[in-house]
């Protein structure tokens, strides 16, 4: 392992509690909270534990979930089991959108609560100045509403963890880089301007969740401070980089943001089982090093990710990228699950080769130019 950028030297948090990844959503389902385990394994055995404060989280509280979500809702996460569910009155399940995106399994109240334990906790260290960067893996469930799960995501830990920031912080920036729309967290702040949202993902109008055109950028107060950002297939690692660095820089100079969350979603890396882009680990991570060059406090949650292994280590990367340490390719090879590892024992396989790029030069910099016009509305 080398260290880098020495200049800043971030106190960095880690909060995680391995119980989060017992939970099963189902044998065909695709969210596998396992992952979180092979992270954390891996984590610890690059020896990443040994420089952060390491947080063992609680679980949220319905008082916490209640600042955003419904009592309504909350109360039937709370009262529903894969026993109880079809005894539920009719119209329940269609009512809070319960099928095979969202399905009831053992414990899933207590699954969600951890998870957004640790986002509240971590947000809490960047409140009291304790961490400069606060890391939970384990959150980033972009998609969840007020009143209802959607897309794999019961509660949004997000939203709950901006609205904690907001207490003190005048300006939050939420940057998404998850191969799917962050519908959630930007339709909870689409009247504020002073929560800015921008996204990156798939986008044809049909791709799960079907929102996100280049032209939602926000109503009210909040009209200009939402951003997005549509791609299509297959976008290669100096596409999206390049791409994402020409936005996030003027977006950061103009908003001047007092604290950033960054959700760190890794089903926008090539070879993933849901995903179309073609992103290499190390694109992935120049992104979340990016934006940390600005010294800014950062909130860094993860997401989706749907091929376990490869979440593990992109996951692990950017927990060194965040330390200012950059890992050594070869895996640590007394980790257990190491055999999961197998198609290559590197943190960097090659991701790049599986789809055609359908972004070409004059998409993206006709893009690009309409993401900076946007983001023009916000001097003066
Ligand atoms: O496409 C859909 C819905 C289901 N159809 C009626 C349309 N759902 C997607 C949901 C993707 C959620 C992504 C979550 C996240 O952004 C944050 C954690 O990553 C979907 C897909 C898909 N390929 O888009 N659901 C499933 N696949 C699925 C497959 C097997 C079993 C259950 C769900
Ligand atoms: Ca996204
Ligand atoms: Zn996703």
């Amino acid at each position: 392992n080398y260290e880098f950028g020495s200049t800043y030297a971030p106190r960095v948090s880690y909060h995680f509690n391995p119980k989060v990844s017992s939970y099963h959503f189902g044998v065909r389902h695709p969210m596998k909270p396992f992952r979180l385990m092979l992270t954390d394994h891996l984590v610890s055995g690059y020896g990443l534990h040994k420089i952060m404060d390491l947080y063992e989280t609680r679980k949220a509280s319905d008082d916490e979930l209640l600042e955003f979500h419904t009592d309504d809702y909350i109360n039937f996460l709370k009262k529903v089991n894969p026993d109880n569910v079809n005894k539920m009155p009719r119209g329940t399940l269609d009512k809070f959108n319960i099928g095979d995106d969202c399905p009831i399994f053992h414990n899933l109240y207590e699954y969600s609560s951890l998870y957004t334990g640790a986002s509240l906790d971590a947000s809490r260290k960047l409140l009291n100045g304790q961490s400069d960067i606060a890391i939970n893996w384990s959150g980033g469930l972009h998609h969840a509403k007020k009143t209802s799960p959607s897309g794999f995501c019961y509660i949004n830990d997000i939203v709950l963890s901006i609205l904690n920031l907001l207490r003190f912080h005048p300006r939050v920036l939420y940057i998404d880089i998850d191969l799917h729309h962050g519908d959630g967290v930007q339709e909870a702040f689409y009247t504020t301007d002073r929560v800015y949202t921008v996204s990156f993902h798939k986008y044809n109008g049909e791709f799960f969740p079907g929102t996100g055109n280049y032209d939602e950028t926000g109503c009210s107060n909040g009209k200009h401070f939402a951003l997005n950002v549509p791609l299509k297939d297959g976008i290669d690692d100096d596409s999206y980089i390049n791409l994402f660095k020409s936005i996030i820089d003027p977006l950061i100079t103009s908003y001047n943001p007092t604290v950033i969350i960054q959700q760190c979603g890794a089903d926008s890396l090539g070879h993933d089982r849901l995903g179309c882009f073609n992103l290499n680990i190390k694109a992935h991570g120049e992104c979340v090093k990016f934006v940390k060059s600005f010294g800014i406090p950062m909130l860094v949650v993860g997401g989706g990710g749907y091929t376990p292994k490869n979440v593990s280590r992109l996951w692990t990367y950017e927990t060194g990228i965040l330390n200012n340490v950059l890992l050594s390719p070869e895996l640590p090879s007394d980790i257990p699950f190491l055999n999961y590892f197998d198609d290559e024992y590197s943190l960097y396989p090659v991701l790049d080769d599986l789809y055609e790029n359908k972004n070409s030069k004059q998409f993206l910099e006709d893009l690009r130019i309409r993401c900076l016009e946007q983001i023009r509305y916000l001097k003066g």
